[in-house]
């Protein structure tokens, strides 16, 4: 099966500036960043978006949840961040690999547009 863009990335198939990973996930730094630190975290597992994660895939998706915390305080925003997670086309999600945003470093509204 073809390898998604952030499989590659995952693999160092693809050069990411890469600021944290382990056995299950990848972060690293946006390309487009919407904030002074804007990261994806990602599985190495290629789940194409939440709605297609499975009952065997809870663990990672709680992994992921308790790593993006680590990631941000690694950066100075430990007790600062936004965790954002498009799911599908239609509400902006742009690359098919799960994938959870971390942003951090200037002030966020809320709702979010
Ligand atoms: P989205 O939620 O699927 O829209 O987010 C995809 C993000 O991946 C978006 O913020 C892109 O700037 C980012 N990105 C990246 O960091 N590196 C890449 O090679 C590509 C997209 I393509």
């Amino acid at each position: 099966m073809t390898k998604t863009l952030f499989e590659k990335i995952c693999d160092r198939e693809i050069p990411a500036d890469i600021v944290y990973e382990d056995e299950l996930c990848v972060a690293f730094k946006d390309i487009h960043p919407q904030a002074p630190f804007h990261v994806q975290l990602v599985p190495r597992k290629p789940i194409t978006m939440l709605a297609n994660a499975e009952p065997g895939d809870q663990s990672l998706l709680g992994h992921l949840l308790l790593t993006a915390p680590k990631v941000a305080a690694a950066a100075g925003f430990g007790d600062a961040f936004r965790l954002a997670v498009n799911n599908g086309a239609a509400v902006g999600q742009s690359v098919f690999h799960l994938h959870i945003h971390i942003l951090a470093g200037r002030p966020f509204k809320w709702p979010p547009g």
